[in-house]
């Protein structure tokens, strides 16, 4: 990192031709698209309010003024997991104090608390069970059709959709088709972390390759399916990985154009087995957002998770290069067993408040980017 620069009393104009950054902002104002040197400059540089006006231009040259937000819920059919990943504090052993797996009619009685017209989205995802047979996630995806045909199931990340082929016996490309003829409609970007093997080995050993994530993401795009993208930022990357990291993803969007949104993801310590480390800092969150908007520059939408980022920073993260927000969650799991302090809901109404507030025009969607027309205001 570059120390801070001091302020000389001269013309903005004058600040920015100064700014460590200007060539990049020069390139990025050509249409330029920005290499691997310059997304380690830009993650190096203090200068965030340069970096957070080019990412802010960028954004509303993509999506002008506005930022999106969905009615959904999270839901975690189980939490047992023989991965073992160190960066996780969600996960259980079988037997092990705090666990559960839900039976199918629990997941549905799950969905069901609090539903109304206006939830759009079930975001499922869980740990990698040992004994739950393919069948359960079957029956899982059919039961959730059958009571709420309307909503749309985005579930099993690149890392769950490994598990299931092997599980089913199955090559991948056949299990997602099963899946999708079951109910299957998106795929979530959880499990990327950061693609590179060296950190990989530190905070989570025995979870598939980087590259056998973005062969899942793939063959998801290929099957007909839109995924999310995710990074997890804030532990023993460096940057020059989290720019590796970045770049992979972009080389998979120029092939495939099947992702939808990326969402960096900020490290939780707390009771996880890198309890040592410190949390992120608002200037690195920050910056994370800023940082994708300008090198992810074939996706379309760049998400502030609230839960991760919490909302007052998450709204900040509007002006520096998100246009989305995530959505109502309901009940938040992976964040707040790892010691997330922020609220596990949010209404449509306190969204909303949050985007006007940042100079933004609230943008109701579906999974997919669609804008939706509120069922009922107020009504989630
Ligand atoms: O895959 C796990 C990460 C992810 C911790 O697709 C942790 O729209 C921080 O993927 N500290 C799950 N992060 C969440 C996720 C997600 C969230 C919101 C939207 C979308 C989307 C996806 O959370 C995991 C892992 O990368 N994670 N443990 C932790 N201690």
């Amino acid at each position: 990192m570059t120390p801070a620069r001091a302020w000389k009393g001269e013309s903005m104009k004058m600040y920015i031709a100064r700014s460590e950054l200007a060539p990049i902002v020069e390139k990025v104002l050509a249409g330029e698209r920005l290499t691997f040197e310059d997304g380690v400059a830009l993650y190096r540089s203090n200068d965030l309010l340069t970096l957070g006006a080019l990412a802010n231009y960028v954004k509303e040259k993509k999506n002008g003024n506005v930022a999106y937000y969905i009615i959904n819920r999270h839901i975690n059919p189980t939490n047992i997991c023989f991965v073992d990943c160190q960066l996780c504090a969600f996960a259980r052993k079988v037997g092990e104090e705090g666990g559960w797996t839900m039976s199918i009619e629990e997941v549905v009685q799950t969905a069901a608390r609090g539903y109304t017209d206006s939830v759009r989205e079930f975001h499922i995802v869980g740990g990698l069970h040992p004994y739950l047979p393919f069948q359960y996630y079957v029956d899982l995806l059919r039961a959730l059709k059958y009571h709420f045909p309307n909503v749309h199931l985005k579930a099993f990340t690149c890392v769950e959709l490994d598990y299931l082929a092997k599980l089913a016996g199955r090559s991948l490309r056949e299990t997602i088709e099963i899946l999708k003829e079951a109910g299957l409609d998106s795929v979530p970007g959880g499990g990327a972390e950061i693609f590179a093997r060296r950190v990989r080995d530190l905070i989570c050993t025995h979870k598939i390759s980087g590259e056998r994530w973005l062969e899942v993401a793939r063959t998801v795009h290929e099957c007909g399916l839109k995924s999310t993208a995710t990074m997890l930022y804030g532990h023993v990357e460096t940057y020059e990985e989290r720019v590796d990291h970045l770049l992979r993803l972009r080389a998979l969007q120029d092939e495939t154009g099947g992702f939808t949104a990326f969402i960096p993801l900020a490290f939780h310590p707390e009771n996880t087995r890198l309890s040592h480390l410190p949390w992120t800092t608002g200037m690195d969150d920050l910056k994370n957002i800023a940082v994708a908007r300008l090198l992810l520059d074939n996706f379309d939408h760049i998400k502030a998770y609230w839960i991760m980022m919490g909302p007052k920073l998450a709204q900040v993260a509007l002006r520096f290069g998100a246009d989305d927000l995530d959505g109502t969650v309901v009940e938040e799991k992976i964040y707040h067993m790892a010691g997330g302090q922020t609220p596990q809901s949010l209404t449509r109404a306190e969204i909303e408040h949050l985007i006007r507030q940042a100079g933004c025009l609230p943008v109701e969607r579906d999974s997919l980017y669609n804008p939706v027309t509120p069922a009922a205001v107020g009504s989630a």
